[in-house]
């Protein structure tokens, strides 16, 4: 039997912008549950990981003959008395645990390796056997903050858009290696203003990027925004296959800003569709009426994540 079951519990949408989504809690079980001694002992150790909300434990029981007695077996034919747990829940009621709280949605039972710290010395821990594991893990319970972690250690020359600070702009005003797309309703108005990319009195467009990618990689996406007057800006991911066409389109990430004043950020994890050979993105705004509607967006990114 293979080592690790890990059952996360799984959205399609790996996003934040205006609301953080919810983040999700794993809790941990396997052969290395502690016992409410170290349980509390390790306590410190073990929330460190950063990845679970929670742990199941052994229950363990004191009897008159002074010995610790094992007890997780439902069934068995030892006798017990209420008393025998008086020192288990008193090692309970010391533990102080900050986030390993009993709240969660999914679970990872580990076999032959380790969580719990302080166990045989003979098994490793799960980064040892998997390395990796606990970063995958942190990924899948919130994946704002590993996508912020990521982009904060990423280098400049891994941003794989071009003129991501629209420092960059040709004699009409309009930033380069960046298209522009406007439903033919609307007639509002794209520019660089300050260096940033600016839409102006729009009722529907974008600009873009288009950035060939091949099915499975992830990647890592930022971006700036700031609002002023009426509209709805967003920051948007969608899917072409190899050969331009639209695809996949229920697995197109949307973010928005919140409702406050001044510059936001978006951040979001991406994992590219099966049959997808392009990653779009797009900085669009809606529903813009008024001549001092603005939506601008700079400093924008998207790094791949390569373990
Ligand atoms: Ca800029």
């Amino acid at each position: 039997m293979a080592g690790a079951y890990a059952a996360v519990a799984a959205s399609s949408v790996l996003a934040a912008g205006a609301a953080e989504p919810p983040i999700r809690k794993l809790i941990a079980t396997g052969w290395d549950s502690p016992t409410p001694a170290r349980f509390r002992a390790e306590l410190a150790a073990f929330e460190k990981w950063g990845v679970f909300g929670g742990t199941t434990l052994a229950p363990a029981r004191r009897g008159p003959d002074g010995v610790q007695h094992d007890c997780r077996n439902a069934f068995s034919r030892e006798h017990w008395e209420r008393s025998d747990f008086t020192e288990a829940l008193a090692e309970l009621k010391a533990a102080r645990p900050l986030t390993a709280t009993d709240d969660f949605l999914s679970w990872i039972y580990g076999e032959t390796a380790r969580w719990w710290p302080g166990g045989r010395k003979e098994h490793p821990t799960w980064p040892e056997k998997l390395p990796g594991a606990d970063r995958a893990l942190q990924r899948a319970v919130n994946p704002v903050a590993a996508a912020r972690a990521m982009l904060t250690s990423a280098k400049p020359e891994d941003n794989l858009l071009a003129n991501p600070a629209f420092a960059e702009a040709d004699t009409n005003g309009l930033a380069l290696k960046w298209w522009t797309w406007q439903d033919e309703s609307s007639h509002g108005q794209f520019t660089t203003c300050d260096g940033a990319a600016c839409l102006k009195q729009m009722a529907n467009g974008c600009f873009g990027q288009t950035i060939p990618v091949q099915p499975g990689e992830r990647y890592a996406i930022s971006s700036r925004v700031r609002k002023t007057g009426g509209g709805v800006s967003m920051v948007s991911v969608r899917w072409k296959t190899p050969e331009q066409r639209w695809t996949a389109e229920s697995l197109d990430q949307r973010l928005s800003p919140a409702q406050r004043d001044g510059w936001n950020e978006l951040v979001t994890l991406v994992q590219v569709p099966e049959g997808v050979g392009h990653l779009v993105v797009l900085l669009g705004v809606a529903q813009q009426t008024g001549p001092t509607d603005l939506a601008e967006f700079d400093d924008v990114r998207l790094v791949r994540i390569r373990e």
